[in-house]
């Protein structure tokens, strides 16, 4: 980088807690040149965890650090701390990370995706999100979307029997924004209801229904959001083969990674898993093994950029790729981080894209652009992202928790 200091000490660092509609907790990184980064830190429903563990344990060891080093500062923050890997840790190593990538292409006056070795594609495709509480609904759902600019959609469904379920909009989703957001603001999580047999009763039927009236070429997803045992997992998939869906999403809780073989030997759907992850080694069975199609972690909660280029690298091997985790509890922050990695990496498959509120497009304006089905992370320097104090400062933090299930019988059950 001709110009550019061979070290650029940290002068400041600052976690900054703010709730546009939900709440984001972001990492402010400031050189003694004036050079500034971001990150996000944002843990849906833990997020003051990560606020004190950076404000306590991380922005004391940043304060004169070299903003250069960033994979000297990534080992050092996991391996330092001795007790290893969890959401909190990691989503606090993200935004450090995040920040000095950020810092790091703001110096070389470059688009971030520039120093992760280019463009491989032109834009980056993206999916959005339908759900109907019946077929009607949800085929005015899709079609929405469509008209949203959307050439694959995610689609997800009430079922008979079960109140309120993972993925459906509070409202039908017909206004061009998907108004879906679980973390609800009150002092104890919502209890919601699940019943896993009517679900696998309903689901393909449901499927059914929208190929028929929307043909074979539309790109479909589903997220069945952890709740299955192995063996319903792979009859759930078998059950969605003749609908051809693009991926199906978290099947099975996959902490249990060995469970992804027993569906993998009764199905070709796609399978698509980790978002809760946050380590290269919560995928090591299911990548070695070829057990996935699609690694799904966000850059916020598995390490930043490096850690997730890391991720994405070793799955490439595999003939795996990415589908990179992003709802709005990921900040335009980790949103443009994903963008970038994106564009850059060879195995890129898919994008989640799930529209950020107004008010949160005013804390965080973002140079990304979407159009035509496509993404872009934008060409400033850096991640594009800047934040606004001012209108931060209007959405002081107010407590929130994603809701939790129950079974008939009162068992607490996978949400
Ligand atoms: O915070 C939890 C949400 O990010 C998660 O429920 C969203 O499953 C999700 C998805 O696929 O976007
Ligand atoms: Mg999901």
């Amino acid at each position: 980088m001709p110009g550019v200091a061979a070290t650029s000490p940290i002068r400041t660092a600052e976690v900054l807690v703010t709730s546009p509609g939900r709440n984001f907790v972001t990492l402010r990184v400031m050189t003694e040149d004036g050079v500034v980064g971001l990150g996000d830190a944002t843990l849906n429903g833990r997020e003051l965890a990560v606020a004190a563990y950076l404000t306590e344990h991380v922005v004391p060891l940043l304060i004169g650090r070299d903003a250069h080093r960033i994979e000297d500062t990534w080992q050092f923050l996991y391996r330092s701390a001795y007790w290893r890997r969890g959401p909190v840790t990691m989503a606090a190593i993200a935004a450090v990370d995040m920040a000095l990538w950020d810092i790091k292409a703001r110096l070389a006056g470059m688009p971030l995706y520039q120093l992760l070795g280019g463009a491989s594609r032109t834009g980056i495709m993206a999916y959005g999100h339908a759900s109907g509480r019946d077929v009607p609904e949800l085929l005015d759902s899709i079609r929405a979307q469509l008209a949203d600019g959307f050439r694959s959609v995610r689609v997800q469904t009430s079922v008979p029997g079960v109140n309120k379920l993972y993925g459906v909009a509070a409202q039908p989703s017909t206004s061009g924004r998907y108004d879906y957001e679980p973390a609800q603001r009150a002092p104890l999580p919502a209890e919601e209801d699940w019943d896993s047999a009517a679900y696998l009763r309903h689901v393909p039927g449901v499927f059914d229904a929208v190929r028929s009236e929307l043909g074979p070429e539309l790109p479909l997803l589903h997220d069945a959001h952890h709740r299955l045992t192995p063996i319903q997992a792979a009859r759930l998939g078998k059950a969605l083969e003749p609908y051809d869906l693009f991926w199906l999403e978290d099947c099975t809780p996959a902490e249990n990674q060995e469970g992804l073989r027993l569906v993998r030997q009764h199905t070709t759907t796609p399978l698509a898993i980790g978002e809760v992850f946050n380590t290269i080694w919560d995928y090591q069975t299911l990548i070695r093994e070829q057990l996935i199609d699609y690694v799904r972690s966000a850059v916020t909660h598995a390490g930043g950029i490096t850690a997730m280029r890391r991720i994405l690298d070793y799955a490439a091997q595999y003939q795996i790729k990415s589908g990179i985790h992003g709802p709005t509890d990921v900040s335009p922050v980790g949103m443009s981080a994903a963008l970038h990695l994106d564009l850059a990496i060879h195995n890129f498959g898919i994008q989640e894209y799930m529209v950020h509120s107004p008010a949160t497009r005013e804390v965080f304006r973002s140079s990304f652009t979407w159009a035509d089905g496509y993404l872009h992370p934008g060409d400033e320097p850096g991640l594009g992202v800047t934040y606004d104090d001012d209108a931060a400062s209007r959405h002081p933090y107010q407590a929130a928790y994603l809701p939790f299930n129950r079974l008939k019988d009162g068992t607490v059950h996978d949400w």
